[in-house]
């Protein structure tokens, strides 16, 4: 896993560095989900499949970037599903991003995975990773390297509310819930960036963050392997919940294809019992 972890940090370099030098062009493909690609998301993906093809311990590759599997090695452990430039449209209006790794064993289920981490690009490289024993322990670069800053343990209720999805096609009771919450005095922190506005209410004590099904996206948009199953781990280690709108835990889905979606809510206690309320769970 250790090898794991030192490709992530040299992988944090070389996107930091792309981000900052790249053509922010669009390139002429889309991704497996339809959505136009960046030539920095090319990029970015690109350079994870390289670092990734010389450790050992990694049997295969999902990226968020391409359709099927990229196997490597066939005596790895591990197979690891990741968003190389999470947020990337956000990289020509100079806003934080993020990269997102998910280290599964075996089938490509929730209960699989061994562990987490993300890495954000902002003011500060910073890194979190996340494994089954522990809390989410916080990394960030200083001179040319990583150092290791804390744990991240989120309060019992928080103050941020990053309230995702087109609100003219949120269902109505979901409509209800997030006012309630802004009438309770929660401040709205969403920047479309899913690792900033999560790694902002992790680090700020807790809060909620949700991107619920929707008239026109009834699954969500988060894609489960890439995305919603790794912050999953950081949020339950991190002593909140991380839960879809039927009240199953985000760490049970599992995918009948890699770049299956899901409704996902991540937050502190007080505000996940809120949502169960809200969405009639029991
Ligand atoms: P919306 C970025 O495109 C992303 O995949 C996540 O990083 C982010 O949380 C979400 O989509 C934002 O989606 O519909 O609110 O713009």
């Amino acid at each position: 896993m250790n090898d794991i972890i030192e490709t992530i940090k040299q992988v944090a370099f070389e996107i930091d560095n792309a981000i900052k030098t790249a053509d922010l062009g669009y390139s002429d493909s889309e991704n497996s989900s339809g959505e136009d690609q960046l030539k920095l998301d090319v990029q970015s993906d690109l350079i994870i499949e390289k670092a990734f093809a010389t450790v050992s311990s990694v049997k295969d590759l999902v990226s968020e970037e391409k359709e099927g599997v990229l196997s490597l090695n066939p005596n790895g452990k591990y197979t690891i599903c990741y968003d190389p430039l999470d947020g990337s449209s956000l990289v020509d209006v100079n806003l934080s991003v993020g990269s997102i790794f998910g280290i599964y064993e075996g089938e490509l289920k929730g209960e699989n995975l061994v562990a987490s981490a993300y890495v954000v690009y902002g003011p500060r490289i910073e890194l979190v990773i996340a494994d089954k024993n522990s809390a989410p322990k916080l990394y960030r670069v200083v001179g040319d390297a990583f150092k290791y800053i804390s744990e991240i343990k989120m309060d019992e209720k928080g103050k941020l509310n990053a309230s995702g999805g087109t609100q003219q096609n949120w269902c109505d009771y979901h409509k209800t819930f997030i006012d309630d919450l802004f009438q309770e005095g929660y401040r709205l922190r969403y920047s479309g960036g899913m690792v900033p506005d999560l790694h902002q209410i992790m680090l700020k004590g807790g809060g909620l963050f949700s991107y619920p099904g929707t008239s026109d996206k009834p699954n969500g948009k988060l894609r489960q392997l890439f995305e919603v199953i790794p912050f999953a781990l950081m949020y339950e280690q991190a002593g909140g919940e991380a839960i879809n709108h039927k009240g199953l835990r985000l760490l049970e889905l599992v995918p009948s294809h890699p770049h299956d979606t899901s409704p996902c809510f991540f937050g502190s206690h007080y505000e996940i019992n809120a949502l169960r309320k809200a969405y009639g769970m029991s």
